[in-house]
């Protein structure tokens, strides 16, 4: 058994290299083995072959370059210059890579009609993501699921008689007309052409039900495309899909969510960390590197869930501490994180178990705010872009003297550094634990700490990178028990900077072979001790960062010592390649730059903030924002210099005192309505697997309305004989339907049945009779399985009436004004749906609304059916200040209601008074005239006959004195009579 195993091993092995070498029509700019990517020609970082690694007992694989995370999805985020302030931040926390999802749905309503123009523009994101100094990994499906409707798939693919996702004519038609449409910008914008896209990936999870073939044809398309960088795929687990054989890519990765997505117990974590990515790495593709294409970055959250500061908390930064770092002790190097900065689920993009905000939890969260997680991400990262062995390594083992504490050690092969990663063998432990460590390096054995009495500790849910045997400047450490976040050469001296949380121990021994070295400015209690050629200093991690100046015979030395709050304050920006400069204070710093004798620093202030540099001593000018900073030397020769907050007087307008417009929004209600121009609902068999119970077929899609709400009117007229009616609607989660009968309320309800008995008196006995149905809906389903489960109908599956006589009743049906063809190209297919003020455009800026009636909001009439409010208000946010703003709603939550909100047109709140969790609506700059007039536009659905409506205010998330720069306005057409009919 056991030989028939090895030689398993040793036969997947041989198979993939000579997949490997066999790799055909892939640039030679990014190169793999099964070390790491190779780009430009060149491994981001030097090692020299995985041998001759002493103490290590297994001899592995691995490791290199790209530190990554997702974003941004530009489709959830429509202000295009935020995506630059976006992806600066990103670079900023440390990252080098991001990956980019791109939507099929977002660019195409229609079939043979794509739109890359405006907020669609993906060449100009990709520009400004390299601009930004970022790589790309582009994913554009065709499915990529990402909780949006459809999983990404246009509204029209619903009708397809063919499964999605097979290999089958019809789909295939259809995906290569999409391909044909997007590979242009992406193969312009690949590397080997001076763009940044380094990987693209083939599919997205696609685990379930799958057909090689038609993986193979996705990739043979992609190669005709002129794609010529690596293609990658995510498999949903360590499942092995897509590794080898056919319909294989070429740097084969997998997704890992360990805490799922239930955030309303934030607490709970699992007893551990995955154990299995190392060796299933090994069996799988052991000649690639370990790539983790979406590991967990957040969580999402349902209708009615707890809301997105839950999900910050279950994927909080003690989560990134202690799963990240198991990543890194298996081996990844590529790693992507899922999201780092969610957005906007805004108009009709969610799939039904999302709402609108996308915050996702993630470290920068929707309204592009730094979190807690952010700043340990950044501090992740920064170690890893600084200390390059890290990025080269074979898993060795290691012990702790404690058997609650879990110790993996990597090596690079090249430098012989090593890296021991500590975590607690139950990550969900909450107990706080001290150890030794034993390690043995080229320096020699050494249980660490050393000091007497002192331990290495780990809080609850905390881990640690313990570096040793490491060449820095001109210094070699011996070991380090307090992690490093980075260190620069500052002329004539080196500097460390090392944190750990406050209170906890910390031992650096640095050797100094040709002589001692003395301790010059230690504030803090601070020991030392010279012995064989080795400077050992002893300290604890204070609040703050106190400083440690060793003076040698080789080179001096300044360690600051950081306790974690402030270290996650520490910022290292590059002014050149590998060249630092350090900066602790700024909730945000930019970038840096040095020319001549000035250094420039960008950045973004919360509030009065005291500011410590550690630059070149050629420095002599240093400003912040454009503006010269008053500068004081420390002691130890860095700098201090205070930036002043944001101080302007930001007031928002009241709209509880502003003046509203009304007016009652659902004449389809009515029996006299004209439905004339509508089209007949008059299918009699559909495409779709999900057949409804009742004919004609009363599913919007059928009939090309593809999202939000729907209307469906049913005409009859030998009604004397209708006795109940009987509707089951498909809505989606978090949907809800409305019944009217000649105009009057039957019921609103928010579960897919609903039975109601026919008062006679309602029905014109041998008259005209109108049965009106309103689907509130929530999206369509992703198709996560490849089973056609998008599909799932929007619309009604069952209307029977009781006591009709058969074919009695004739069916119209509305959705958004023009179906596929929509009318407003520039906000796309996900905006408007059709609710009347929707489909007349009363949501747009500049609709004369002047003839409708004055009311203030809160509004406490109760009213019948669906109503409309509209009000302007200005803004006069003061120039290099970001104010992210939304828009809150208040009101009694047993009112059922649901709210769609526009601002200048946009929708950009779905809104469920009567589930929640959301009650504050991003409205990005750009969208929202932060210097100018503002159109705020509300069409409210009561789903009970009578209901009022509630508060509606603006509000700040946070302001900032920021560098981001201006925000051009989108182009946010009004209302023109001529498209509204
Ligand atoms: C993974 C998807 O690839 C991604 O698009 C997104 O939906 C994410 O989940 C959850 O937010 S699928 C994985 C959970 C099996």
């Amino acid at each position: 058994m056991f030989q028939k195993g090895i030689l398993t091993v040793v036969v997947i092995f041989f198979i993939n290299v000579v997949l490997s070498l066999t790799a055909t029509n892939t640039t030679s700019k990014v190169t793999w083995d099964k070390y790491s990517l190779l780009i430009n020609g060149e491994r981001k970082f030097i090692f020299s072959g995985e041998f001759h690694v002493r103490s290590c007992l297994q001899r592995s694989l691995h490791k290199t370059a790209s530190f990554t995370l997702s974003f941004p999805q530009y489709f959830r985020l429509p202000s295009p210059d935020l995506w630059r302030d976006v992806f600066q931040k990103m670079k900023a926390l440390g990252f080098n890579t991001v990956s980019l999802y791109f939507s099929w749905a977002y660019h195409s309503s229609m079939q043979d009609d794509y739109d890359f123009e405006g907020i669609r523009d993906i060449e100009q994101c990709l520009r400004m993501a390299q601009e930004a100094g970022l790589y790309v990994i582009a994913r554009p499906g065709p499915y990529i699921n990402a909780e949006v409707d459809n999983g990404g798939f246009p509204g029209w693919l619903v009708n397809m008689k063919s499964k999605a996702r097979q290999n089958n004519e019809e789909y295939e038609a259809n995906w290569k007309e999409y391909f044909s449409a997007i590979n242009p910008y992406i193969e312009k914008q690949q590397i080997d052409q001076g763009g940044p896209i380094i990987l693209y990936q083939i599919e997205n999870e696609y685990t379930y039900n799958v057909d090689a073939n038609y993986m193979q044809a996705l990739e043979e398309k992609v190669r005709a495309d002129g794609i010529v960088v690596p293609t990658t795929f995510n498999d949903a687990a360590t499942l092995r899909n897509f590794a080898n054989g056919k319909g294989s890519v070429d740097v084969y990765g997998f997704d890992s969510y360990p805490v799922g997505f239930d955030c309303s117990n934030p607490d709970s974590w699992p007893l551990k960390t995955p154990k299995i990515f190392r060796l299933f790495h090994q069996v799988t593709n052991p000649s690639e590197p370990l790539a983790i294409y979406e590991f967990q970055g957040g969580a999402f959250d349902p209708w009615g869930g707890p809301g997105y500061g839950s999900c910050q908390q279950l994927v909080n930064e003690r989560f990134a501490k202690v799963f990240y770092k198991n990543n890194y002790a298996h081996g990844a190097t590529i790693h992507n994180l899922y999201m780092a900065y969610g957005g906007t689920t805004w108009g009709d993009m969610a799939e039904p178990t999302v709402y609108t905000s996308y915050d996702y939890g993630a470290s920068i969260s929707e309204p592009r705010m730094m979190t807690a997680k952010a700043y340990e991400v950044k501090l992740q990262a920064t170690f890893i872009n600084t200390v390059k062995p890290f990025t080269s390594t074979d898993h060795c083992t290691a012990f702790s003297t404690n058997l609650a504490i879990l110790v993996d050690s990597l090596q690079d092969p090249n430098t012989k550094t090593q890296f021991y990663i500590a975590q607690h063998l139950i990550a969900s432990s909450l107990s706080v634990s001290n150890f030794n460590i034993f390690i043995s390096t080229e320096d020699g054995r050494y249980s660490i700490p050393a000091k007497k009495g002192t331990y290495l500790t780990l809080d609850g849910r905390d881990s640690k990178i313990i570096t040793a045997y490491y060449d820095f400047g001109s210094q070699h450490l011996v070991y380090s028990t307090s992690e490093i976040f980075t260190h620069i050469v500052q002329d004539s001296r080196d500097v460390l900077l090392v944190y750990a949380y406050e209170g906890h121990a910390g031992e650096i021994a640095l050797k100094y072979p040709s002589g001692d070295a003395n301790l010059t400015c230690s504030s803090f209690d601070v020991t030392s001790d010279y012995n064989n050629n080795v400077l050992q200093v002893n300290y604890h991690h204070p609040d703050g960062t106190n400083p440690i100046c060793i003076s040698s015979p080789n080179k001096d030395l300044l360690v600051l010592v950081a306790g974690y709050e402030s270290a996650t304050k520490w910022w290292a920006p590059e002014i050149a390649p590998d060249e630092r400069v350090l900066i602790s204070g700024p909730y945000l710093v930019r970038n840096a730059s040095v020319i001549g004798s000035t250094l420039s620093l960008y950045g973004d202030i919360d509030q009065d903030t005291n500011i410590e540099i550690v630059a070149s001593e050629s420095i002599n000018t240093i400003t912040w924002n454009d503006q010269t900073l008053q500068l004081r030397n420390t002691s130890y020769g860095t700098w201090t210099s205070f930036i002043p907050g944001p101080s302007a007087d930001i007031t928002l307008t009241d709209l509880s005192k502003a003046s509203w417009q009304y007016i009652s929004a659902s004449p389809e209600t009515q029996l006299s309505f004209d439905d004339s121009d509508w089209m007949n609902a008059n299918h009699t068999s559909t495409n779709s697997p999900y057949k409804p119970t009742t004919y004609p077929v009363l599913y919007g899609d059928e009939y090309g309305y593809h999202y939000g709400s729907l209307w469906f009117r049913g005409t009859f007229d030998d009604s004397d004989s209708v006795t109940n009616i009987m509707i089951t609607a498909s809505t989606g989660t978090g949907g809800a339907w409305i019944a009217w009968l000649n105009g009057e309320y039957l019921g609103g309800e928010t579960t897919p049945t609903g039975t109601f008995a026919i008062d006679k008196t309602i029905l014109n006995a041998n008259g005209k009779n109108v049965l009106a149905l309103l689907a509130w809906t929530t999206g369509h389903e992703e198709d996560g399985a490849a089973d056609d489960t998008y599909k799932q109908p929007r619309g009604f599956t069952d209307v029977s009436l009781i006591g009709l006589k058969p074919d009695g009743i004739e069916w119209k049906v509305q959705g958004n004004l023009n179906g596929e063809d929509i009318v407003d190209k520039i906000r796309g297919p996900y905006n408007e749906g059709g609710l009347y003020g929707e489909r007349m455009g009363w949501h747009l800026p500049g609709y004369p609304d002047s003839q409708w009636e004055k009311v203030s909001v809160p509004d406490d009439r109760n009213r019948t059916g669906l109503s409309w409010y509209r009000t302007t208000f200005n803004l006069d946010i003061p120039e290099n200040y970001d104010v992210p703003i939304g828009v809150r709603f208040e009101d009694n939550t047993s009112k059922r209601y649901r709210a769609v909100l526009f601002v200048n047109g946009w929708k950009l709140g779905k809104y469920a008074n009567d589930l929640g969790p959301q009650r504050l609506f991003y409205i990005p700059e750009g969208i929202l005239n932060h210097n100018g007039p503002n159109t705020l536009s509300i069409g409210v659905v009561p789903l009970d006959n009578s209901t009022s409506f509630g508060k509606v205010s603006l509000e700040a998330y946070g302001t900032l004195l920021s560098s981001k720069g201006v925000t051009t306005l989108v182009n946010s057409p009004g209302y023109d009579p001529a498209t509204r009919f």
